[in-house]
């Protein structure tokens, strides 16, 4: 048998080859970036690929969460999910917004629309849910109480490419949606993001807080980051493209391989099919409950030993590290479905090229233990 590392995900990339002509193209025009040709192309070929109005690009997704938060003036204190990605939280500190954490609903694991009314207070201005594991948040209940107490939703979107609800592309939810093109995401520019937005007016802010607030060369109107994404990473954007459809399917039946093998397995839960739902396979979480013979932590270190890599996302809960866990929000008791799900989750070995032997190591591994 192989002992060969097994990583949670290993990054797509199309065959060198394909590039060269892109880098050829850069080197002799020398645009490097600050929106050259190939951002514009791949700004539109995005809009296109997704059916979304407007994209922006960026340098990665935690800076465009923390532009988006600027792009609508959100301040006071936003509605959140403790079961995320640090970044998700972090884009609101670096905004001087509070974080108000909400439980979540044990079905989206992202925020329980039913809790969110109650934690509204005269200073909230923004809900930031996630579209966890590239699945939907409860979209209508979220908007539902958006639109009664005036409030605004940027989707973390990061995991969400290429997934799709009810006949359109997850990002295309919320005033604002986030996505990432991280290397270790769906669709990765090695690191990359965009924010998808609605109108041109905002797109148009957006561009220019990613360019130092840049209306023009002489004129500066809002106090803007460098989140500019480059001509390297756009060019690379473009092939990835060609390629994603094939990505997806190809995770698709590594997933199948997953929900056949753990169907009859007692103490192992797997996210089932929605409806009108279109899956990316981004992750595959399993949750390790009372049923099963081992604890969730003895299963991951024994996947450890045998050089499965898995990864505990989201553990910790980003309402338990130091910069959040003072808040009156952030009190364990008030998050018992977050952390019975944290407690639970390992995301198990998941990407295009995982060969079927390896993923068999991982399923024997687990068969093993819960024998
Ligand atoms: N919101 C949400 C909900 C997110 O999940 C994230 C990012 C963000 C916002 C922010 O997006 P970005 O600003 O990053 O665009 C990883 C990623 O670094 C992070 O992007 C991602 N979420 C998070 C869920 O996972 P780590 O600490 O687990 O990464 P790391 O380096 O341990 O990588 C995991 C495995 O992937 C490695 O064991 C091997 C493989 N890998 C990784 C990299 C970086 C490769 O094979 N090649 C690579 O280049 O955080």
């Amino acid at each position: 048998m192989s002992d060969e590392k097994i990583y949670v995900t290993r990054p797509f990339l199309p065959p060198l080859e394909e590039l060269l002509p892109s880098l050829e193209r850069i080197w002799a025009t020398r645009d490097l970036t600050n929106g050259a040709a190939f951002h514009r192309e791949f700004e539109q070929a995005l809009a296109r690929y997704l059916g979304v109005p407007f994209v922006s690009l960026f340098t990665n997704a935690t800076i465009a969460l923390v532009t988006a938060l600027q792009c609508l003036r959100i301040t006071g204190e936003v509605i959140t999910t403790p079961y995320s990605f640090v970044a998700t939280a972090h884009s609101l500190l670096w905004n001087g917004v509070e974080p108000v954490f909400v439980d979540i609903d044990p079905h989206t694991l992202t925020l329980d629309a039913s809790r969110v009314e109650a934690a509204i207070t005269p200073r909230t201005t923004a809900i930031m849910p996630v579209h966890v594991y590239g699945r939907p948040a409860d979209v209508d209940g979220l908007q539902r109480i958006a639109d009664t107490y005036g409030l605004k939703i940027i989707y973390d979107a990061a995991h969400a490419f290429g997934a799709r609800f009810r006949g359109r592309s997850l990002a295309d939810y919320g005033d604002l949606s986030v996505l990432s093109f991280h290397a270790t995401k769906v669709f990765n520019t090695f690191e990359g993001g965009a924010i998808v937005s609605r109108d041109a007016q905002t797109k148009q802010r957006i561009d220019y807080l990613k360019n130092f607030g840049f209306a023009d060369e002489v004129t500066v109107v809002a106090a803007g980051i460098n989140g500019k994404m480059s001509e390297f990473q756009a060019a690379l954007g473009m092939l990835q493209l060609d390629h994603i459809d094939a990505s997806i399917r190809q995770r698709g039946m590594v997933a199948q391989r997953y929900d056949a093998a753990f169907a009859d397995i007692a103490g192992i839960d797997v996210l089932g099919g929605l409806e009108q739902y279109v899956p990316n396979y981004s992750y595959y979480p399993i949750f390790v409950s009372r049923d099963f013979p081992v604890s969730r932590d003895d299963l991951y270190a024994r996947l450890r030993d045998a050089g499965i890599h898995g990864r505990r996302y989201f553990y910790p809960l980003i309402s338990d590290f130091p910069m959040y866990r003072g808040r009156p929000s952030a009190a364990k008791s008030g998050l018992p479905t977050a952390h019975r799900i944290a407690d639970e989750v390992i995301c198990l070995p998941i990407y295009p090229e995982l060969g079927v032997s390896d993923q068999q190591r991982v399923i024997d591994c687990i068969r093993t233990a819960a024998t």
